[in-house]
């Protein structure tokens, strides 16, 4: 009936309000018009956390600091925006933390698949002090790495055919899938290492490629594929949960150091702000997503815990590759952080 199509169609699940912006308003630092550039869609909790952030800047100065935001990549992709904040022509962006590996290798931790079995201790590695002295660790690099919030567990969509195991990855009497990753060597070696083509690209580009056959497929999260229309292109889905990776909010250290110290701090908090809405904001999208584009035609393959084992095996000579290249003691204390979690 009418009812269920339109809900069917719905733009976005229902949605937490963002938290009451409370706190002081901060003395008059000078007016600051900050333009922040992000790789998602208008409703994606990405833009959805970043006008939150914007708002909770703009009220706690009376105005006094905006934040214009631009969405889908217009103005770059990840690493191109990475570029434009050392340099001081972005004041903001939103990247995963994968791209990001060139500056803070560490990073590649979030990388390895299946490190982080739960949304609830992947949140806990994102407020470890592990985690904030990745941050830190940006430090000389011209960029200020406000927070981590979540991109998400990613699972793979693609054109061609259903995926229920790492052999329909690798094609037996077809061709291995053309798998467009995130540029990061973690991601290329999952793929690699899967018997798929692994095609690394820019988000921006990725609609087109596949649009155009360059791609079969890709890997994001559910809320990503789907608010990005990708399943106008793409016919299969598979729940493989292979990777959780965050985002990283970040300024460009030029404009950080044009702010005053109580401006920085109020920027400081509003980034933690958001980043907990925005987590919110991606676990309510999450499964909601999945069975929108299920609903919206995409095939979805669900994988019980033998089949999701198949997969982790099947990657394990990942971990044993970089592993020891990232750090044996760093993935320790995650898997210390995991583990106390699970155990709670
Ligand atoms: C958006 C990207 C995207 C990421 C990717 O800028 O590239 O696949 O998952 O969300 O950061």
């Amino acid at each position: 009936t009418l009812g269920v199509a339109l809900a069917a169609q719905a733009q976005s699940p229902d949605l937490s309000d963002p938290p009451a912006i409370d706190g002081e308003v901060v003395g008059d630092h000078g007016s600051h018009t900050l333009r922040m550039g992000i790789g998602l869609a208008e409703t994606s909790p990405q833009y959805l956390s970043s006008q939150y952030f914007g708002e909770i800047l703009s009220q706690r100065t009376e105005g006094r600091i905006t934040v214009n935001i631009f969405p889908n990549s217009q103005l770059g992709d990840d690493v191109q925006m990475m570029e434009m904040l050392q340099t001081g022509t972005l004041d903001l962006s939103y990247p995963s933390s994968s791209p990001a590996v060139t500056y803070v290798p560490e990073l590649a931790a979030f990388d390895l698949p299946f490190l982080l079995p739960t949304r609830e201790a992947a949140v806990a590695v994102m407020q470890s002090d592990v985690a904030q002295s990745m941050l830190d660790a940006f430090d000389g690099t011209g960029i200020k790495a406000l927070t981590f919030s979540e991109n998400g567990y990613r699972q793979l969509s693609n054109s061609a055919r259903p995926v229920a195991s790492p052999e329909d990855v690798a094609g037996l009497d077809v061709r291995g899938l053309t798998v467009r990753t995130m540029e990061n060597p973690v991601h290329l070696a999952i793929w690699q290492t899967l018997g798929a083509n692994p095609t690394p690209m820019a988000f921006g580009e990725l609609f087109s490629a596949m649009e155009q056959g360059v791609v079969d497929g890709q890997e994001n999260p559910w809320s990503t594929i789907l608010t990005s229309n990708f399943h106008e292109v793409q016919d299969y889905g598979s729940e493989t949960r292979h990777v959780y990776t965050p985002f990283i909010m970040m300024m460009s250290e030029r404009t950080w150091d044009r702010l005053a110290p109580e401006y920085q701090a109020l920027v400081q908090e509003a980034a933690r702000q958001s980043a907990e809405y925005e987590i919110q904001l991606a676990t309510e999208y999450d499964d909601w997503s999945r069975d929108q584009l299920e609903e919206r035609g995409m095939q979805i393959t669900r994988l019980d815990d033998e089949q999701i084992a198949a997969f982790q095996e099947a990657v394990q000579p990942v971990y044993e590759e970089w592993a020891p290249r990232i750090g044996e003691e760093l993935i320790g204390d995650i898997q210390a952080i995991v583990e106390s979690v699970m155990n709670d």
